[in-house]
Parts: C-alpha cells; structure tokens; sequence
C-alpha cells in the first residue's frame, strides 16, 4: 500500500484527501514539481526545491516549511514507499479558503508528496524518434502568467497536448505571442544546425526547465556550443536534429515535425550522445 505524505503525516493511499474548499482545486491556485528518483537518489534536489519556492514566492503562496524540512519530507516518502527508481509528484495548494478568490483568506497552504513508479514514453519513442506538432494553442503571454512558474494550472498546456493527440502527435510545440518557439506541453525544446545547438531563452516563455539546465552543462562539457535565441517555426523545419526534454521524457528525439522530416527522419547524432550522457550523469 503506498503512502502519501500529506500536512506532515504519511498517510494511506485512500486516505490522502484534499478539500473541495482547497483553492488549488477550486482556482488551480498552488504550485508543484515532478522529480525523478535515480538509483534511490533524488535527481537534481536543489534545483527542484528552488525553483518550487521560487514558483510559490511569485504567487505569493507561503510554503508552511523550511526547504530543509521538504527535503527531509520528500526523502522520508521516497524511503516509505521503497522507491529505487521513479517518480515524486510534489505539490503545494493555497488551502482551503471560501468560495471568492481571495486567496489571502485560506487560512494555511497544503503540502502533498506522492512518490510511485512513472510509465515512461515506449522505448519504440526513443529508437525512432517522435513526432510533433505545431500547436495552434499560443503560449501564456509571460504578462498573464509566468511561465517560470510551476503552478497547479496547467490548462494551457493541456489544450496544446488535446492538439497533439488529436493529430495523432506524441507532442505539440506551443509558440509564444510573437510566434516564437516557447516549449512543448510538458518539455522544452532544442534544435541542432550545423553542430551548435540552440534553445530558446526562458524569457520566450518558458520553463526553466531542471533537465534543460542538466542537458545544456553536459552539451557543454562535450564541447558543444549551445546558444539561447529565439527560435521560429522555420528553424525548427531546417534543423539538422529536434529534441525534447523534461523529468518525463529525459531527451527524446522529434523525426517529424507539422508533416516535415527532420534531419534523416531518426534521431541524430548528438541527440542520441546526450541522451547516453544523460542516462550516465543521473545513474552515476
Ligand atoms: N515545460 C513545462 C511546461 C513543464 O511542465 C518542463 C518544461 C521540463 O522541465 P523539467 O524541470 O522537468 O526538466 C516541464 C516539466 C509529465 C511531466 O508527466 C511533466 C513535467 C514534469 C513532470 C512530469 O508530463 N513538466
């Protein structure tokens, strides 16, 4: 049976309950992160509580713990549930709070960590490569919502994802305002062109995506420049390699994108290097 952590207790699967009154519920008013667990280790821990303080400081949501505690709380789930290898859902609701959106009447914020096994894309993904799509769907102008922030209100992304899986896509490439490649639903986004490689900045309207900044250190280390600029959909088309990547995905490689092939229609060459030294650096 698999216990939750939940307002400080370990609790029961079944007994692990949130209030209709809860503004994380009611408003999608909260913040969250999805982490990997590798080899029993917790992946890029620092990174991930920083930024869900970080996401929660911006919405002005209080956090009732030190980011000490939270890792400890964290650590003590992943051990409950004897998680070698799999996946933390930790989330942050503004509590429960009465039927009006001031939020400043909840009385205290909800903590709830989840810590289970993750279904991960078919391996066939990451072999062949994946297919994308062009989402009509445009990115949350960073003036509306940030999209540095982790929050619980995700419906943006999901009617960009409905696009995808409607066309028959494993993923959909939202765009910003301006028409520049922000990020997939759950993923941010590289291109490869005549060996450099590029992503584009968060300010574009992205997350700042943990396995991002991993991905863009071990580029570097192999002595591959990586450049952040804008990108459009143009650039997308005739780029040499397209990959993803995210807590979920880790790198998976894009071969088609709106109908286009990319490259040779496989995944490239350092998409496929980058994901071996992604597989090395979170088991070492
Ligand atoms: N952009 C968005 C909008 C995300 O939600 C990423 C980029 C990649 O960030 P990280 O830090 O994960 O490299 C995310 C992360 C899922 C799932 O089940 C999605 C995320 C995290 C965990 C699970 O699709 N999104």
């Amino acid at each position: 049976m698999s216990k939750i952590w939940l307002d400080g207790k370990l609790v029961d699967r079944q007994d692990a309950k949130i209030s209709v009154f809860d503004h994380g519920l009611l408003y999608g008013d909260g913040v969250f992160e999805g982490i990997r667990v590798y080899g029993g280790k917790v992946f890029e821990f620092a990174a991930h509580i920083r930024r869900l303080y970080e996401s929660a400081r911006a919405i002005r949501l209080e956090i009732p713990m030190e980011s000490d505690e939270m890792c400890r709380a964290v650590e003590e789930t992943v051990q409950a549930n004897n998680i070698k290898s799999g996946y933390i859902r930790l989330v942050v609701t503004r509590g429960v709070g009465d039927l009006g959106l001031n939020p400043f009447l909840c009385k205290k914020a909800s903590v709830f960590i989840i810590a289970d096994h993750i279904k991960l894309y078919p391996e066939e993904y990451y072999e062949k490569g994946m297919k994308v799509m062009s989402a009509v769907t445009v990115r949350n102008h960073p003036l509306s919502l940030p999209p540095q922030v982790k929050s619980l209100n995700y419906l943006n992304n999901i009617l960009a994802k409905i696009e995808a899986l409607d066309a028959g896509a494993g993923e959909a490439i939202m765009y910003n305002h301006e028409g520049f490649v922000a990020e997939a639903t759950g993923d941010n986004v590289f291109v490869v062109r005549g060996g450099i490689i590029y992503t584009p900045p968060v300010q574009a309207g992205s997350l700042e995506g943990v396995t991002r900044a991993v991905v863009i250190r071990l580029a570097k280390t192999e002595g591959i420049e990586v450049v952040e600029k804008n990108l459009t959909r143009f650039d997308l088309y005739v780029s040499d390699e397209v990959f993803l990547t995210g807590t979920a995905a880790e790198v998976i490689g894009v071969v088609t994108i709106d109908g286009r092939t990319v490259g040779d229609g496989k995944p490239g060459s350092i998409t496929r290097m980058l994901r071996k030294k992604f597989y090395e650096y979170a088991h070492a």
